[in-house]
């Protein structure tokens, strides 16, 4: 049934008054390409009527060299952000963090590398730490030089709608502007970047949104 104009209006109307007064609760579950849940993507919310959007505030995040891996695999931080890479392993390890071939921070995006050495942990000793802190918004990829299998991201953003999906592909984001919105998805493995996909919010959304991302599986 077509809505006559007078209610198209009206719908209109409340439309625009809670535009920007309401806030919803976005859930987005991230499938792979082969259908599975994708965990470790980051899932932003670009809300068309964000006309203040608040600044995250820095955190302080941790990421273990631990049996060669880094753990967590991706670290999601706003900018400004501590990153302590800890050694809990008994040999050397070369860190490096590197910007993401394939992002889409888009033009004037120029974020830096770092490199950091850390030595093995030493029985009844401290394990070996350093600090990077991160000041420029953008995907990133960490690496060692001394083990080429490891890898792991770390992805900054000035956006209080991100997040990072859990082992069932899946964020939630509260507070996010109502109306019209762009979603993006990135992942550390994906081989072209995702087109954003236009979304409309209401007060309580969830989205299923598919992928052609594949990602390997961990050694
Ligand atoms: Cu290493």
């Amino acid at each position: 049934m077509r809505p006559s104009r007078s209610r198209r209006f009206v719908a209109l109307l409340a439309f625009a008054a809670c535009a920007t007064a309401q806030a919803a609760t976005v859930q987005v579950t991230v499938l792979a390409r082969d259908g599975q849940p994708l965990a470790d993507a980051v899932v932003l919310i670009e809300p068309a009527n964000a006309t203040s959007a608040p600044t995250p505030a820095p955190v302080q995040a941790r990421i273990d060299q631990e049996r060669m891996q880094f753990a967590p695999m991706l670290t999601l931080v706003p900018t400004g952000s501590t990153l302590r890479f800890t050694n809990l392993d008994r040999w050397e390890h070369h860190v490096r963090m590197l910007p993401a071939a394939i992002t889409f921070s888009g033009p004037g995006a120029t974020p830096t590398g770092h490199e950091l050495r850390l030595a093995g942990l030493a029985p009844g000793q401290a394990a070996p730490s350093a600090e990077i802190t991160v000041r420029e918004p953008g995907a990133y990829r960490l690496g060692c030089h001394l083990h080429g299998s490891m890898r792991g991201f770390v992805y900054v953003t000035d956006s209080p709608w991100a997040a990072r999906t859990d082992a069932d592909g899946r964020i939630t984001l509260q507070g996010v502007p109502e109306g019209a919105a762009r979603l993006r998805i990135w992942h550390g493995e994906q081989l072209v970047d995702e087109a954003a996909r236009s979304v409309t919010l209401g007060p309580v959304s969830a989205f299923e949104v598919g992928t052609g991302i594949q990602p390997r599986r961990r050694r």
